[in-house]
């Protein structure tokens, strides 16, 4: 896989706190800011090509989105897709939370295309809504999928927090096949993993895995505290994976670059991986 350029990746962060900047500070379900957020991407991602649909839903009252893109080509009986969740809380614009993940799989998305990367399996890219409310948007869409789509979907990847700034290497435990994919690269750049424990049923990959989809997926930490023994490992201070998370200083200045660069390019590896062959993972 390509190497994904962490100052393109950043580009996109400094873009999304602009967004929310210009509309009240937030990029949070229902409010301009979040929908600002959606049509920026919508914008970059048919520009490259991307087949985008907009799909609306209604929650407390108020009209969520979540933004899907299709690459075109590939087994559409094989589907691979990668998603984060685009909505902030309330208190700020939600950069590493989760900014990191949207900006991510978006620069990926665009080095696909860019590169003319023809997949033998069909790819997906979802940006969520509402997932600070309960997963909403990505249970919507679950929920909306026809049992013949769903079936075809052989792998989601979710990335929810991948630039904590104090950051751990955590990979969701919850596909034994999907969960190998990261850790070896993680090996191979000598970087030890731990699995993530703290997330189950807390990010936009819960519903996929109450459909029997296999998940996987990456994080960072969000509120916990980083142990003496995991700061042996990959250093940083014994204080919180993110010590901003829900709050107004998520900003830009709230990202290791190391961590967003690293969680970049194991997503890029995952997506050539898992997209390539005839079978899922790759046998
Ligand atoms: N609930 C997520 C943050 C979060 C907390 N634990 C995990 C584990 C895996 C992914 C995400 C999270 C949020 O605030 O968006
Ligand atoms: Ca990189
Ligand atoms: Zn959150
Ligand atoms: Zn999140
Ligand atoms: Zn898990």
């Amino acid at each position: 896989a390509p190497d994904i350029p962490v100052t393109a990746v950043k580009q996109h962060l400094t873009d999304l706190q602009s967004l929310a900047a210009a509309n009240g500070g937030n990029r949070a379900h229902g409010r301009a800011g979040f929908r600002a957020s959606i049509d920026f991407v919508k914008a970059e991602l048919d520009a490259a090509g991307y087949t985008t649909t907009v799909q609306q839903f209604t929650y407390s009252g108020t009209t969520g989105y979540n933004l899907v893109a299709d690459l075109p080509g590939g087994d559409p009986d094989q589907v691979i897709m990668v998603g984060s969740h685009l909505d902030s809380v309330t208190s700020g614009p939600g950069i590493n939370d989760n900014g990191s993940g949207s900006a991510a799989i978006l620069e990926t998305a665009l080095t696909v295309a860019r590169t003319g990367h023809q997949p033998s399996k069909h790819l997906r890219f979802a940006w969520w809504g509402a997932e600070e409310l309960g997963m909403v948007g990505s249970r919507y869409y679950v929920n909306n999928l026809p049992p013949s789509a769903r079936s075809k979907i052989k792998a989601y990847l979710n990335f929810d927090m991948i630039g904590s700034p104090n950051p751990g290497y955590f990979v969701y435990d919850d596909d034994p096949a999907l969960e190998k994919v990261f850790k070896d690269w993680f090996t191979g750049i000598g970087v030890p993993t731990e699995i993530e424990t703290e997330g189950d049923g807390r990010s936009d990959h819960a519903s996929f895995k109450s459909a029997g989809i296999p998940v996987g997926g990456l994080f960072t930490g969000a509120g916990r505290t980083k142990t003496s023994a995991q700061v042996q490992k990959w250093g940083g201070t014994a204080t919180a994976f993110d010590r901003c998370y829900h709050s107004s200083c998520d900003t830009t200045a709230n990202i290791s670059d190391t961590a967003l660069d690293r969680n970049s390019d194991a997503i890029a590896h995952a997506v050539w991986t898992l997209t390539s062959g005839t079978t899922t993972p790759p046998a």
